[in-house]
């Protein structure tokens, strides 16, 4: 069900781009880009990306308190990166707080700066502590 979700959410904010050189890019996709990337498109853009975010911050919160401390974040977000991340400085991230951080690793991981990951971009050190985030 969730999935379906997740298909129809790319379907409405994915622009009409069909082009056969994204298809080809997809095709030799990495598992991980495969995974973020319902729409097939060869890359991730940030729906994607806070859609498997939110996915795993689910997986990760199995108290489902709605926030994730550091044992629950298990490395994923270092100290430093918590307390930056986490202005009511209670020691978790809630869902949003997650996602500024998802948001923050993604533009990190995005030097040429068009909003999207490609496979590419997903294999540089700030593409690994994206991926870190959302899966
Ligand atoms: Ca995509
Ligand atoms: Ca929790
Ligand atoms: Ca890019």
């Amino acid at each position: 069900m969730k999935l379906k979700l997740l298909g129809l959410a790319a379907l409405l904010l994915v622009p009409g781009l069909a082009a056969s050189a994204q298809f080809d890019k997809a095709m030799a996709a990495s598992a991980s880009l495969t995974a973020l990337d319902p729409d097939n498109d060869g890359t991730v853009d940030v729906p994607e990306a806070k859609a498997a975010a939110a996915k795993l911050f689910t997986k990760l919160d199995p108290d489902n308190d709605g926030t994730l401390d550091a044992k629950e974040l298990s490395g994923r977000v270092d100290e430093a990166g918590l307390k930056a991340a986490d202005p009511d400085n209670d020691g978790t991230l809630d869902q949003k707080e997650y996602e500024a951080i998802v948001e923050a690793r993604f533009k990190a991981a995005d030097p040429d700066n068009d909003g999207t990951l490609d496979d590419k971009e997903l294999t540089t050190d700030a593409g690994k502590a994206f991926l870190l985030l959302v899966e």
